[in-house]
């Protein structure tokens, strides 16, 4: 069956579901719309919130552990689109379109899952509620908060406009909507002053500031437009970073603190882009000074936090993350309540590689929470980081709590800080197809290969 008539056949029999289900059939037309609050809440077994990656591999994997029926799985997400965010670095490096990382989301969810497409309006978590946006209520005995973090150009005065002008020479790997700007800006940049930034504060995969960096290193390279030593070259680069150092675990910051200095890139550590005044950045130093530099090119990296649905709950910490336990993935105060990925409170990187290895924990711990156990399986911590550091070559960190090492092919005699080109292609062709082929499915456990059974 071609995909298209799959996804026209899924959405029939989803719609006959629908009808089915909804209770009475007349609620929710317009005449009623005002008495929506009335209608009787929907319950699941397992409510989840967010179709990302998290979202899709723990409500594939719940799936096939046999022990859920039609409709017993909820899924709630309002996007049309899913899309493979880790490509979007090869994007900017003009390695792949974007159009090539995204599908239909109702074409990546079983016909088993009751899926939502809508968004979330609050938690009650005392009452096992979740509210959507259009009024409906849902009740559950398991509630799976994975809904993401928000990306925020709002945040660093002029970033939004200044990444969506097509004149301008301000770029930025992180929305869809701005991600095709970066590789034609980065090909038509003859010469001047071109800066990359990272944020202070939390990041979806903190190597990314750096991979698009050494990608326009390589490339302006290879044209003959960058030297390692300024004084001759066309182009010179500033990494400015919040954070202290290239990177936050020791080993990997070290060998790429030695890249820095070899290709000749400036190093500007604690450093925070505030604003972009036309040709200017300002800045904020660690110690309280506002810096200001002059660029030709700029790479903004912009601030990103959690969604206000979450933050104004009772399920968030300070910070506003889903508060859980860092090894068991169950929230702190309500014991029904599980998190994993970008929106949950663990210490970790936050990447697509973190969560193939927390999806399985939590299922495990979920299930056992359903047969009134204890939660049986424990998370270190691990994430990772394919590190571009150049066209063909890829750094492999990855690590656990601490910032512990934790190599998948260290057994196999390899020091991951060394680039390699075995590891590039793990990265630009591997894992965006093991990514739709298995991991979206339930199917892909990371470093531990695919999963054939999650029981
Ligand atoms: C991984 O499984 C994965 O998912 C498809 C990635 O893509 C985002 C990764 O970056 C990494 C590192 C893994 C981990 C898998 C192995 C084999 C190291």
């Amino acid at each position: 069956m071609s995909s298209r008539l799959l996804s026209l056949s899924l959405s029939a029999s989803r719609a006959a579901a629908v009808a089915r289900q909804s209770t009475p059939a007349t609620a929710r037309t317009l005449a009623t719309v005002s008495s929506v609050q009335d209608v009787a809440p929907r319950n699941h077994k397992v409510v989840i919130v967010g179709a990302g990656s998290a979202g899709l591999s723990i409500s594939h994997q719940l799936l096939r552990t046999g022990k859920f029926r039609q409709d017993d799985i909820a899924i709630v997400d309002p996007a049309q689109w899913h899309h493979y965010q880790p490509g979007w670095t090869l994007v900017g490096g003009g390695l792949k379109h974007k159009d090539e990382l995204k599908r239909p989301l109702p074409e990546l969810t079983d016909p088993k899952l009751k899926l939502y497409n809508n968004a979330v309006e609050t938690f009650a978590p005392h009452d096992n509620t979740v509210t959507l946006a259009d009024g409906a209520r849902l009740t559950y005995d398991q509630l799976v908060v994975v809904p993401g973090i928000k990306v925020d150009l709002a945040a660093i005065k002029g970033l939004q406009e200044a990444a969506t002008n097509p004149d301008s020479n301000v770029s930025c790997i992180y929305t869809y909507e701005t991600v095709d700007k970066v590789f034609p800006t980065i090909k038509r940049f003859k010469q001047g002053r071109a800066i990359f930034t990272q944020p202070t504060g939390v990041v979806k995969c903190a190597g990314a500031p750096q991979k698009i960096m050494w990608l326009a290193l390589d490339h302006w390279k290879r044209e003959g437009r960058y030297k390692p030593s300024a004084s001759d070259s066309p182009i010179t680069i500033t990494f400015a970073t919040g954070l202290p150092q290239m990177f936050g675990v020791a080993k990997y910051s070290k060998a790429l603190e030695e890249l820095r200095k070899e290709r000749g890139v400036e190093g500007l550590f604690a450093h925070d882009l505030t604003e972009i005044d036309g040709n200017t950045a300002v800045f904020k130093s660690a110690s309280g000074d506002v810096v200001r530099r002059t660029f030709d090119l700029m790479h903004v990296v912009p601030k990103m936090g959690a969604h206000a649905f979450v933050k104004n709950s009772p399920l968030a910490n300070e910070a506003g993350f889903v508060d859980v336990d860092d090894h068991t993935l169950r929230h702190k105060k309500y014991a029904n309540v599980w998190s994993a990925g970008d929106a949950s409170s663990l210490p970790t990187s936050k990447t697509a590689a973190a969560i193939t290895s927390q999806a399985p924990i939590l299922v495990k711990n979920l299930v056992a929470a359903l047969d009134g156990r204890e939660p049986p399986a424990r998370y270190d911590g691990y994430t990772s980081c394919p590190l571009l550091t150049e066209y063909g070559k890829v750094m492999l960190a990855e690590f656990k709590y601490g910032g512990e090492p934790k190599e998948t092919f260290g057994q196999y005699g390899f020091d991951q800080a060394t680039p390699r080109r075995a590891f590039y292609h793990l990265k630009k062709d591997f894992f965006p197809w093991v990514y739709y082929k298995a991991m979206v499915k339930g199917m892909w456990g990371g470093p531990k290969g695919f999963l054939i059974n999650t029981n």
